[in-house]
């Protein structure tokens, strides 16, 4: 293919064989012979990068398309690819642009002795930027939850039947059942898609007092899944009376507002006072279901969906695939315009506000790329894998 119509912009030649690993290695190996060498991960997209085909938010895309792991995320990261994305940012960079060089010009003439500045006009103006930058913060976490997936901790007292929740959940036989209190000691992890969410189950050792070393570190792993899980389920035995170690539990839970309450084996004689359960309890989501028999399982997932308020299929243009560098950009960019809503407000001049707008808009196009240094491009291209 010749330079300009190739995806690097370069000259190109692509060896088309037969498929089956030793032919082309061999092939490799005489290129190789020729003086060619490897390309570095993500190569070929950093050249149409660098020569301009892509900027870095559809390079990225790219990435993100290559590693989805939902549809939803695929959808979300071709649109992305497709350039929609860096479009948007590029417009609402552009009419921050135009607000932050109107002080600016307000600057130039404030010798005059008038006040220059249209302060109302400025306000309506900042509020809308704001409005753009929260609707693009908010897409870009509902896309990670699409493409990362939300990290779930199964936690309960022992034998509640947290592995066997993992288990129907993941339709599959991952972690070991039984009877015995306190089978779990590893973390189990399995991911399964709801709808279109992926959630990356663990399943943890039953919380109690320990009776040996082992399990002591069972529960310690269950406490650092519960520390960084970004949503919990709690498991309860529905056949039970709450016990000291479930109560233990709920203390350890207080606070955590993305929890949901499962009441397990319910195809049993209900022996767990519902109305009785403690008051943090009282205001989540609460599921009865058997992991058993797979009776209310669905409504487990209803209920995950709408605590985390997703629906099973978002449309591509409803999320944004960014990754931890690019939310960091978001959220810097609102950082610097919400100061500067703060000067107006407070009555301070234009020259305080316009260099807090203009460092917005610098995080804008550092989400695009624009003004990227080396180390930060070699960073993203390095997560490429080879031959992409
Ligand atoms: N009848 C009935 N039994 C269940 C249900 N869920 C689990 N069990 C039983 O309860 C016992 C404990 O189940 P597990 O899934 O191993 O419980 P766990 O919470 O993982 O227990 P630890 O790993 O020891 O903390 C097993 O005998 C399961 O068969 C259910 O919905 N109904
Ligand atoms: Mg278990």
């Amino acid at each position: 293919m010749r330079a300009p119509r190739s995806y690097t912009r370069e000259d190109v030649v692509e060896v088309n064989a037969h498929s089956g690993a030793p032919s082309m290695r061999r092939i490799l190996e005489i290129a190789l012979g020729f003086g060619a060498r490897l390309a570095e991960p993500g190569e070929f997209t950093k050249r149409a990068f660098l020569s301009g085909r892509l900027d870095l938010s559809q390079a990225e895309a790219i990435a993100s398309l290559i590693r989805a792991r939902s549809a939803a995320a695929a959808r979300a990261a071709a649109y992305q690819a497709e350039g929609h994305l860096s479009k948007r940012i590029a417009r609402v960079k552009d009419e921050l642009l135009e607000t932050t060089a109107y002080l600016e010009a307000a600057v130039d003439f404030s010798d005059e002795d008038i006040e220059a500045l249209d302060r109302p006009g400025v306000r309506t103006r900042l509020d809308r930027h704001d409005d753009e930058l929260q609707g693009l913060i908010e897409e870009a976490e509902r896309g990670q939850v699409y493409d990362q997936g939300l990290r779930t901790a199964l936690v309960g007292r022992p034998n509640v039947g947290k592995s066997s929740l993992l288990n129907a959940l993941s339709r599959e036989e991952r972690a070991i059942v039984s009877a015995q209190p306190g089978t779990t000691r590893d973390i189990v992890e399995s991911t399964v898609l709801l709808g279109e969410v992926p959630l990356l189950l663990r399943d943890t050792a039953g919380w109690r007092d320990p009776s040996d070393d082992i399990e002591a570190e069972g529960i310690a792993r269950s406490q650092a899944a519960l520390d960084s899980a970004d949503l919990v389920v709690l498991v309860l035995a529905g056949n039970e009376p709450l016990s000291g170690e479930d109560e233990a539990l709920i203390d350890a839970l207080a606070g955590n507002e993305k929890t949901i309450v499962v009441i397990n084996k319910t195809d049993l004689p209900s022996r767990l006072d519902l109305e009785g359960l403690p008051s943090q309890l009282q205001g989540l989501p609460r599921v009865e279901l058997s992991a058993t028999t797979g009776t209310g399982l669905k409504e487990l997932e209803s209920a995950v969906l709408r605590l985390v308020g997703l629906g099973p299929e978002p449309e591509a243009n409803e999320m944004i695939i960014a990754d931890a560098r690019q939310r960091e950009e978001l959220r810097g960019a609102q950082t610097a315009l919400l100061d500067a809503r703060e000067a107006l407000d407070a009555g301070f001049g234009e020259e305080i506000m316009a260099p807090l707008l203009k460092d917005a808009v610098g995080k804008l196009a550092l989400f695009v790329g624009e003004d990227v240094d080396e180390a930060v491009l070699d960073r993203i291209f390095a997560r490429f894998c080879i031959g992409k």
